[in-house]
């Protein structure tokens, strides 16, 4: 059996988070982890919350509670909001959980014990307005590469270098927005990255073909641009300490960087899965031979592209053991709101729990994200454009495929698969388009390519309608009652089979769907056989159960309360 491990980018703990994260990580990871089970493959699908670092520590401050208790609130919250969107993680970790201290603090011996880490004093940034030393994403001022004037001090998302704080140009504190700022030296561990290039280099280059571009090209960019070492200690409180053991005894009170730690998480989160269930097989999935069947798959924005390509490799490299490096790559670029940026800070936007709060399924929001996923280039969300998808694609086509065929079955066959008549030319010719679709879509979500992979879909619903509407058994059905029922058993055929097809990107319309025609096991396979065969499985005579009302359409006048609630100059 093939053994899948996917992994999606940690949300930071601080918020819900908005709809282009969603997009951009847990949400194809879930529909990859779906389609993977639904072929029989072993799938392990593993999310954390990332908690670590001064941001964390300064929001907790701001809502006036201890780190500990704001990331546990906070926690239970996304982790609500994950359920609720049916993200089917085998296990929703933290980043502060015993299991992650271990193995950041033992990635850190071995690089320690290797002579990849260095004990340096480095030149820090110092708020003497905020009494305390400033973690980079706190100091903004201009980029030294594009000139963007809010460049935060560990990446400017402009030109999304990764930068060092002390090369900002007028750096100011973020927390306070004083300009009374001082360099002061401070001791850190330092991970000698530019040692590993040569070893960095080879493993992109085996990837050139299986990862997308948008991830290949940030990737050589970084190398191309001479990979600076860095400073994986920081200055702060919330973070898993330097053990005694490294650094001959001048870290005391330090902790790791929080991107030092959170890709281990996705290690620490799956001890935290098997820990849980008092199994010992997590090692199998990350080590040594035992892992060699494993593909392992990572999820992530574009930002984030850096930390996996080469920061966290980095670290593996440099423990010298053998765990797993990633497989497949998947980057996303950014989904914009309405034209413009989502934002948290005005709570511009749609976010997770607001999705959760309108009277839409789930479903919706699934479908729609999936189908205009930012992949070749950065995409938008419209209210205007979600309604017009919804209503088209998910109503006028699939629903009312649904609709109409399992209503005339009741109203004409008793509500059962009707036995009469023989598949003609068209069921074949029928069968033969979808034989070539659904291979299209099987690879294009094997790809990881879901834009595509969305438009198969519907296409495939729309190869059905079309069908049905030449068929129309309606229409035939009081001159020649033998072709009606040869089409409305075709056509609760392929309702059946939209159960199974829709699945992993729709699971609560899917399993209504298919339990229209019969009952739905919790994981619905993927049909793998020819069409001709899975289209002629229900049994004549079955009786079948039309969903009240599957989808229902978006309004205009939801679609202008809608734009205004979340246009982040209303109040809410
Ligand atoms: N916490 C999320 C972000 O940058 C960041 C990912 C960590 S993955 C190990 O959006
Ligand atoms: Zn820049």
């Amino acid at each position: 059996m093939k053994r899948v491990l996917i992994t999606s980018a940690l949300p930071y703990i601080n918020g819900i988070k908005h709809l282009g994260t969603l997009v951009g990580s847990m949400l194809p990871a879930d529909v990859l982890a779906r389609f993977s089970r639904a072929r029989g493959h072993e799938t392990l699908f593993i999310c954390a919350t990332d908690e670590h670092g001064t941001p964390t520590e300064l929001a907790a401050l701001e809502a006036g509670k201890d780190v500990r208790t704001f990331c546990d609130e906070q926690y239970a919250l996304q982790k609500n909001a994950c359920e609720r969107f049916h993200l089917s993680f085998d296990h929703f970790g933290r980043s502060s959980s015993a299991q992650n201290r271990e193995l950041t603090q033992h990635f850190a011996r071995q690089l320690w014990k290797n002579g990849f880490l260095e004990v340096r004093t480095s030149k820090q940034v110092y708020s003497i307005g905020d009494g305390r030393f400033l973690p980079d994403r706190y100091v903004i001022g201009t980029c030294p590469h594009c000139g963007y004037d809010r460049a935060r001090g560990d990446q400017c998302e402009n030109c999304t270098r990764v930068l060092d704080p002390v090369d900002l140009i007028n750096p100011r504190s973020a927390v306070s927005g004083s300009t009374e700022i001082d360099i002061r030296d401070s001791t850190h561990l330092f991970l000698k990255q530019s040692e590993f290039v040569p070893q960095l280099r080879a493993f992109i280059d085996s990837h050139r073909n299986d990862w997308p571009n948008l991830v290949t090209s940030i990737a050589y960019k970084w190398l191309d641009e001479g990979l600076q070492d860095r400073g994986i200690t920081r200055d702060v409180e919330w973070g898993v300490p330097v053990p005694d053991d490294i650094g001959d005894g001048k870290l005391k009170g330090k902790v790791f960087y929080v991107w030092f730690d959170a890709p281990i998480e996705y290690i620490g989160a799956t001890k935290e899965w098997a820990d849980a269930i008092n199994n010992n097989s997590w090692k199998t999935w990350w080590y040594g031979p035992e892992s060699k069947d494993v593909t392992y798959y990572e999820f992530m924005g574009k930002d984030n592209v850096p930390f996996h390509t080469v920061g966290f490799p980095v670290t593996v490299m440099g423990s010298s053991e053998p765990w797993k490096l990633v497989d497949r790559l998947k980057g996303f670029n950014w989904l914009e709101y309405e034209g413009g940026k989502f934002s948290t800070s005005q709570h511009r936007g749609v976010f997770m729990d607001d999705a959760l709060s309108l009277p839409l399924p789930v479903d919706y929001w699934r479908y729609w994200l999936m189908a205009n996923a930012p992949e070749s280039s950065d995409s938008n969300f419209t209210w205007e454009h979600f309604a017009g998808v919804i209503n088209k694609d998910l109503n006028d086509v699939l629903g009312n495929f649904v609709n109409r065929v399992t209503k005339f079955c009741v109203a004409r066959f008793e509500g059962r698969v009707p036995s009469e008549g023989e598949y003609g030319e068209e069921e074949k010719a029928l069968c033969a388009e979808l034989d070539q679709r659904i291979k299209a879509y099987t690879e294009f979500l094997e790809g990881l390519e879901f834009r595509k992979a969305m438009g198969e879909l519907r296409a495939i619903w729309v190869a059905a309608n079309e069908y049905i509407t030449r068929a129309a058994p309606w229409t035939h059905f009081k001159t020649d009652r033998t072709r009606a029922a040869v089409g409305i058993r075709m056509g609760l055929n392929l309702v059946h089979l939209f159960g199974h097809l829709s699945w992993p990107v729709m699971p609560t319309a899917a399993r209504a769907i298919h339990t229209a025609i019969q009952e739905a096991p919790s994981i619905i396979p993927w049909p793998d056989e020819p069409m001709a065969q899975f289209l002629d499985q229900l049994e004549p005579g079955q009786a079948i159960n039309p969903p009240e009302v599957l989808f229902s359409k978006i309004t205009d006048e939801q679609v202008g309360e809608w734009r205004m609630r979340f246009s982040g100059t209303a109040a809410i």
